[in-house]
């Protein structure tokens, strides 16, 4: 059993991964440390949440930056996305200002806005940035939430090819589709290729 820290605050994010683990791999929760988020991309950020979590914990582990892309809005509120609404926001408060924004930039709620959910992974061990990994989901921005499942953004991002929002989706079928999935899946066949040679490198369980 490969045993993979992961370093998220976030419960959405950790349930989702532990959901999609094959048997012969247990995500483990570590944190949260105090780690600072000041790139100025996904990757940015998910290389210094790794590298900063990797100085405290001596174990294999992975960090998930991600967020949303709304085209209308210029990108916003991409890396910005979980503090969008301000430091202490709610996923409710970002959704509203979300709907907001997108209201005063075109007078109306815009027809269709495309938008896509983007995620980067990043693996380390101590003192060592080994991968990281990319995926990202298109779909369009909808003016009032629809669905209780998922968290943050899911209930205003609908996904054409299935015809609901990514937050009326069973776990696994948004996890088969989303960004965050894509971007596990790569990190998962990484690590069937290279997980021997850094076995020896898994020192002790996640702190
Ligand atoms: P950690 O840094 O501790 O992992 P975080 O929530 O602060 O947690 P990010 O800085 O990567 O993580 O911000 C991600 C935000 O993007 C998240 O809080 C949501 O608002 C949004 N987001 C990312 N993936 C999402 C998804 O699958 N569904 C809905 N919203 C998502």
């Amino acid at each position: 059993m490969l045993t993979l820290c992961c370093t998220t605050a976030n419960p959405g994010k950790l349930a989702e991964f532990r959901l999609a683990a094959p048997p012969e791999l247990q995500i483990a929760a570590t944190g949260p440390f105090d780690c600072p988020e000041t790139g100025r991309s996904f990757e940015e950020n998910a290389i210094q949440k790794a590298l900063c979590y990797a100085r405290h914990v001596n174990a294999l582990l992975f960090a998930d930056d991600s967020g949303l892309e709304v085209d209308a809005l210029g990108g916003e509120p991409g890396i910005r996305s979980a503090r969008y609404a301000g430091p202490l926001a709610t996923d409710e408060q970002n959704r509203a200002l979300l709907i907001e924004n997108l209201r005063r930039v075109s007078g109306a709620f815009p027809s269709c806005p495309r938008a896509r959910f983007v995620c980067v992974v990043a693996l380390a061990l101590p003192g060592r940035l080994l991968a990281t990994f990319r995926g990202q989901a298109e779909g369009n921005i909808i003016d009032a939430p629809r669905g209780a499942g998922g968290f943050g953004y899911d209930p205003l991002f609908y996904f054409p090819p299935l015809g609901r929002t990514f937050a009326e989706l069973d776990p696994e079928e948004k996890f088969l589709h989303s960004h965050r999935g894509q971007a596990f899946r790569a990190m998962l066949e990484w690590l069937r290729k290279h997980g021997g040679e850094i076995q020896g490198g898994i020192l002790t369980p996640c702190g």
